[in-house]
């Protein structure tokens, strides 16, 4: 495990602590900071190989990290703090990285209620909360308090769960070191891994070996281990550094379809399947499907055939959720879904003009070897500060720019784009005769979230009706495993985008995935366009687009409702309407 993310997780925090000051001069340092988290996240070589192989200039290569900022680095990199850090967190000896992920609470307030009931972490806040001594206090009130209490119970159900984005590249580093030893033929993921679910609560392995000693004694071993919970013959289950536990069950070859269909579940799916089969006076479980004599009426070699001998098509890993797929499953309704190799562009990107870490060169270079054709590139406008959001005269000049770029591109085109801020009214955030300039605008949401359920409706809908956005941009708002998203009123939104002729983002971003897999369900029947996007905001973010993938795919999406699964031509004709 490298040192990236505790590295931009304490960089996060200094900007916190930062920003309850409010002086302009603290205002740019706050943005830098947040910058440079953002920028070594997003890294992919790790910040202490960089130290070692060219030292502090090397960090100062790094977008975003001057010379402030690359010596604690090194100062985390030799004594595993930051001096600055240590100073700061003095000031204010707060859990903000917990309290900043409710609901209603930004580091502003969160040192407000430190300073005025001495509130230091979940717990004291939740102590406050019961005793309703929030509510008295000025600026946050009796709907405050009701907005934090939920958002404590949100944390508390989130507990030990960790984001797909994280447990997935996780789960294919212990894969590829069970490989590389030689004593594993064949080891795959199940769980909700497999079924792409947008939260991971362990990870789950399943392989094949002829000597699962071995295997089990390896696994215990890795570097991604912290301890053996329940060490087994067959089975292992271990904790791993990253917070979440890891079961690795060895499974004979002739029932490792069996297994992975019982181990890939999910419960409910798996518990209907069961019935099913019982029904047919048959017996399924994780080594495979059985007769009353117990003989096996169907190879457990193979996870398709058992559903078949149920009587019924296979469906993908992400359908199985118990959310219909069995009875669409025998009526032989099971469409193909949409997958990876399907995007040819990607309508929603960054470059370092607004919030990102590259420039346009870099990404289009990232984009085709990601296997696309186009990219939109959408920066930030102009109300949005923070993310140092673009107006009129600076798209104009990066546009130019752009359009140079295109003229010495052979079978790549970069759209112009725009991700346009909805305005608090419902306006958008640039003039008309930019916006109507714009290959591709993307309106979003990026303040005031706070707005009632009707209020916030009236404003997307609005954003929609200008007739100049082409999609809206994660629909929601949510942030997993923090907030919640602002009160929409899903089918409204889904009859306005189909009335007004603008796509849904599936926004890619681990941490978001919105418009989440149950709402794609819910308004899948309204006759709109979904767009996969990376909202990549660094050249490595193409990588997410899988997820984003996963969550279409958990929402039975085909090819045929992705916009970016279309050519650029065609594309092109619906983006003029
Ligand atoms: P998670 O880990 O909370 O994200 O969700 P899952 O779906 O990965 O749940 P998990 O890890 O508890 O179990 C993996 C799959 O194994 C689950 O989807 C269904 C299947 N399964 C069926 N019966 C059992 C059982 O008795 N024990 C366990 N551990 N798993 C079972
Ligand atoms: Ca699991
Ligand atoms: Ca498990
Ligand atoms: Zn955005």
């Amino acid at each position: 495990m490298g040192i990236n993310k505790p590295v931009s997780d304490i960089l996060n925090r200094i900007a916190d602590i930062l920003s309850i000051d409010e002086e302009g001069s603290v205002k740019f340092e706050v943005r830098a900071y947040r910058r440079a988290a953002l920028s070594i996240d997003a890294l992919e070589e790790d910040v202490s190989e960089i130290y070692r192989e060219k030292g502090a200039d090397g960090l100062m290569e790094i977008e975003g990290v001057g010379e402030g900022i690359s010596k604690s680095i090194v100062d985390y990199i030799k004594t595993g703090k930051m001096k600055k850090y240590e100073k700061l967190k003095k000031r204010y000896p707060i859990d903000f990285e917990n309290l900043t992920k409710i609901d209603g609470l930004g580091p502003k307030r969160v040192a407000i209620l430190y300073k005025k009931l001495g509130i230091k972490d979940v717990n004291g806040l939740n102590r406050a909360v019961a005793a309703h001594k929030i509510s008295s206090i000025e600026g946050f009130g009796k709907k405050s308090e009701a907005v934090i209490l939920n958002g404590i119970e949100r944390l508390e159900s989130n507990k030990g769960r960790v984001l797909l984005g994280d447990a997935m590249p996780e789960a294919e580093k212990i894969i590829r070191s069970l490989i590389k030893s030689g004593y594993v033929t064949r080891a795959e993921m199940a769980g909700s891994i497999r079924r792409m679910k947008e939260t991971v609560g362990d990870i789950d392995i399943l392989a094949t070996s002829e000597h699962p000693e071995k295997v089990m004694e390896l696994f215990g071993m890795m570097e991604e281990v912290e301890s053996v919970m329940l060490g087994g013959k067959t089975k292992t289950t271990v904790k791993l550094k990253m917070g979440i536990n890891c079961d690795l069950r060895v499974i004979e070859d002739k029932s490792f379809g069996a297994a992975l269909q019982y181990f890939t579940g999910n419960k409910f799916h798996n518990v209907k399947l069961r019935t099913i089969a019982i029904r047919k006076r048959l017996k399924l479980n994780e080594y495979g499907l059985f007769d009353k004599k117990g003989n096996n009426v169907v190879s457990g070699r193979d996870e398709g055939w058992i559903y078949k001998k149920l009587g019924m098509d296979p469906m993908p890993p992400e359908m199985r959720e118990d959310r219909g797929e069995i009875d669409a499953a025998i009526n032989g309704r099971i469409n193909r879904l949409v997958s990876l190799e399907d995007l040819v562009g990607d309508m929603h990107t960054h470059t370092k003009e607004s919030d990102g870490s590259n420039s346009i060169e870099e990404m289009v270079v990232a984009a085709r070897k990601a296997g696309l054709d186009y990219i939109a590139t959408t920066n930030h406008t102009k109300s949005l500060k923070i993310a140092n959001g673009m107006d009129e005269a600076r798209l104009n000049g990066y546009f130019a720019h752009v359009d140079k770029l295109n003229e010495g591109l052979d079978g790549f085109t970069v759209l112009k784009g725009a991700e346009v801020d909805i305005l608090k009214n419902g306006d958008l955030d640039l003039g008309s005769k930019t916006l109507k300039e714009l290959d591709c605008a993307v309106g979003s949401v990026h303040s005031y979230f706070n707005m009632d359920k009707d209020a916030m409706t009236k404003r997307v809908i609005k954003a929609m009706e200008s007739g100049m956005i082409h999609i809206l941009g994660h629909p929601t708002g949510r942030i997993l495993l923090g907030r919640e998203g602002y009160g929409l009123d899903i089918h409204k939104v889904a009859a306005a985008a189909e009335a007004n002729g603008v796509a849904i983002e599936i926004n890619s971003s681990p941490d978001r995935l919105d418009i989440s897999d149950s709402n794609i369900l819910e308004i899948s029947d309204y006759k709109i366009m979904f767009a996969i996007d990376s909202d990549a905001h660094s050249v490595n973010h193409f990588g997410n687009l899988r997820y984003g993938v996963g969550t279409a795919r958990r929402g039975w999406l085909g090819k045929d409702r992705i916009l970016n699964a279309l050519e650029l031509n065609r594309l092109r004709k619906i983006l003029g309407r």
